[in-house]
């Protein structure tokens, strides 16, 4: 019987991409501060002349997918994390933006076979979304160790 599950030992090899929306930037800073703390903490170089991770920006959680999209398919990362933040209070395209960005990452990671976390906090008010952020637990950190995770276990699939 074989167990196939993703390790943390070797994570510190793998090459990362990371993908922030600039929308709600006060949430989405916060997320990627604990996402970088996370990934620096388990051996991966967060540095600014780092080989193994890049950072993108995109201007809102709608335009997730498409550049996930752009940048999973490159195939030279083996997860892509995606950050953002969508308040309910803010507008009534609420709805749409959640539903493209986590449709499109979901559709996106399938069809490049490269997994993509999907790491948009949804909250009804910037006070949930701050509590998510750093107030009281920083998902952030949180999206980070899933990749880890994830991209141990796709390559231990390859
Ligand atoms: N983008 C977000 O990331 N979060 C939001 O809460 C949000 N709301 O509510 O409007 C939001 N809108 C911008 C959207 O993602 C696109 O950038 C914009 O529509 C241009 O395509």
């Amino acid at each position: 019987m074989a167990i196939i599950e993703g390790t943390f030992e070797e994570a510190s090899n793998l090459k990362i991409a990371i993908i922030v929306a600039r929308f709600n930037d006060l949430i989405t800073n916060k997320l990627l501060s604990g996402c970088l703390d996370c990934l620096s903490r388990h051996g991966i170089d967060t540095s600014e002349s780092s080989t193994q991770l890049d950072i993108a920006w995109v201007p809102g959680s709608f335009e997730l997918p498409m550049v996930a999209k752009e940048i999973a398919q490159k195939g030279k990362y083996e997860v892509v994390i995606t950050l953002g933040a969508v308040i309910r209070g803010d507008t009534p395209h609420f709805d749409v933006v959640i539903s493209e960005a986590s449709k499109g990452i979901a559709s996106v990671s399938r069809e490049i076979g490269v997994p993509i976390i999907f790491g948009v906090l949804t909250t009804d008010t910037m006070q949930q979304a701050l509590e998510r952020a750093g107030i009281k637990n920083n998902l952030g950190w949180s999206y980070a160790l899933q990749a880890l995770e994830m991209g141990s276990l796709m390559k231990s699939l390859s």
